[in-house]
């Protein structure tokens, strides 16, 4: 039966990760797939990770089945991160397989409850975004998001684009440190989206994959808990993937928010439903060391002092390339390096760029030119600048 299959198309960004294992340079630079990695250029368990793991090895009395919602008390705990208080008694979430697995949930869900619904992606958006809506059988448009001059958020054109849809639209925003621009909305953009929303009845969806990796834990949820304050109705998927490097251990939540929590624990119920026609439970590894990071106030201490120290990490970084493009370039137009939020900052380097990039520097770069600056050595800033200029950046 299979044999009729055409090789299916793979996803550029992974398959960027074999070309470059493949690479026998030693001197090649990987600033393609989104995960962080230190200045030695590894991606490190962090040591609150460690701690509790530690600990679950010591304690854990059982494997036995924990029931679709999950982890109930990571549940709780998740919600509290992205939540203010009062937003969380009219909130309720739902560990998942990553946020993929949240956002698949929801989409399924709004596909059952609102069929016919779409949902506008930012252009460009998160390269999963469109497949996993479309999947679910939901339509998905795109609104308009970057400004190709300044490589900032087009802020006027993206709200143009809101104020024309309804009740029957769905918006999908990331939360901060969107992927792949590294272009934040403004806190008044974020409230001028919970005005239309209110007033024109569209579905807030927000995807938080990299809260504490912008300017901190608090400041990366603001815009969504203006907006969360404003509307009846949100859904929200979240990761753990990067903020606490749990990539591999599939951690994440949907978070529906409601009237009541009567009405959201509902609609939790329905994606229970949901799961059991796919992966049934979402696995509990991840979900248990989050659990005990953030029930502990030292675990939590060593976690968050140590997502300080990533973001400080990128942040310098980003300081370095807008010094070196500056000192190089003797102009200003790399300075968005310093403007942007999280681990990406998109270029917009024409295809022929990027390629030459890769075959005369080593230096791999996704599609679109999508550079994740935490792939960078301190050491290589000026190795890249100097590469960026002579193919033509
Ligand atoms: N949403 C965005 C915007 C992402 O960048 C990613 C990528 O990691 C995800 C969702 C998926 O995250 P997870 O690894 O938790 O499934
Ligand atoms: O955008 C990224 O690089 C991350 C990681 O299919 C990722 O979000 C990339 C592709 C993919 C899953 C995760």
């Amino acid at each position: 039966m299979f044999e009729q299959l055409a090789t299916p198309k793979g996803d550029p960004i992974l398959s960027l990760i074999a070309e470059y294992r493949n690479d026998p340079r030693e001197n090649k630079i990987d600033l393609g797939i989104g995960v962080y990695r230190n200045d030695a250029g590894i991606t490190p368990v962090m040591q609150a990770v460690h701690d509790a793991e530690a600990l679950l090895l010591a304690n854990q009395t059982t494997k036995a089945y924990q029931g679709l919602t999950g982890d109930e008390a990571f549940n709780e705990e998740i919600l509290k991160l992205v939540l203010t208080e009062s937003q969380c008694k009219r909130a309720i979430a739902l560990q998942t397989p990553g946020a993929s697995g949240a956002l698949r949930m929801i989409a399924d869900l709004i596909a059952v409850t609102a069929p016919g619904s779409t949902v506008w992606i930012s252009d460009p958006s998160y390269i999963n975004h469109r497949p996993i809506m479309e999947k679910a059988g939901l339509t998905v448009k795109t609104y308009p998001y970057l400004n190709a001059e300044t490589r900032l958020v087009n802020e006027p054109a993206m709200l143009a684009t809101l104020e024309s849809l309804g009740p029957k639209d769905v918006v999908l925003l990331h939360g901060c440190c969107h992927n792949p621009s590294g272009a934040d909305i403004s806190l008044d953009s974020w409230h001028r989206i919970a005005e239309l929303a209110t007033k024109n009845g569209f579905l807030p969806f927000i995807d938080i994959a990299y809260q504490g990796l912008g300017d901190s834990l608090e400041a990366d949820a603001q815009g969504l808990q203006v907006l969360a304050d404003a509307v009846e109705e949100m859904v929200i998927s979240t990761s753990c993937s990067k903020n606490f490097g749990l990539y591999r251990d599939r951690t994440g939540a949907a978070i529906i928010l409601s009237k009541n929590k009567q009405i959201a624990s509902n609609a939790r119920a329905k994606m229970c439903e949901l799961s059991r026609g796919s992966y049934s439970m979402p696995p509990a590894h991840g979900a248990a060391i989050v659990h005990a990071i953030l029930t502990s106030e030292s675990l939590t201490k060593s976690w968050r002092d140590e997502l300080d120290a990533m973001n400080r990490r990128v942040n310098g970084l980003r300081s370095a390339l807008v010094k070196a493009f500056r000192e190089k370039t003797q102009t200003e137009r790399f300075d968005y390096f310093g403007q942007h939020k999280g681990m990406f900052s998109l270029t917009g380097l024409s295809d022929d760029i990027i390629a030459e990039l890769k075959h005369n520097h080593g230096i791999y770069i996704v599609g679109g030119g999508r550079v994740n600056v935490a792939g960078l050595k301190e050491s290589e800033i000026d190795t890249l600048v100097e590469a960026f200029i002579a193919a033509g950046a």
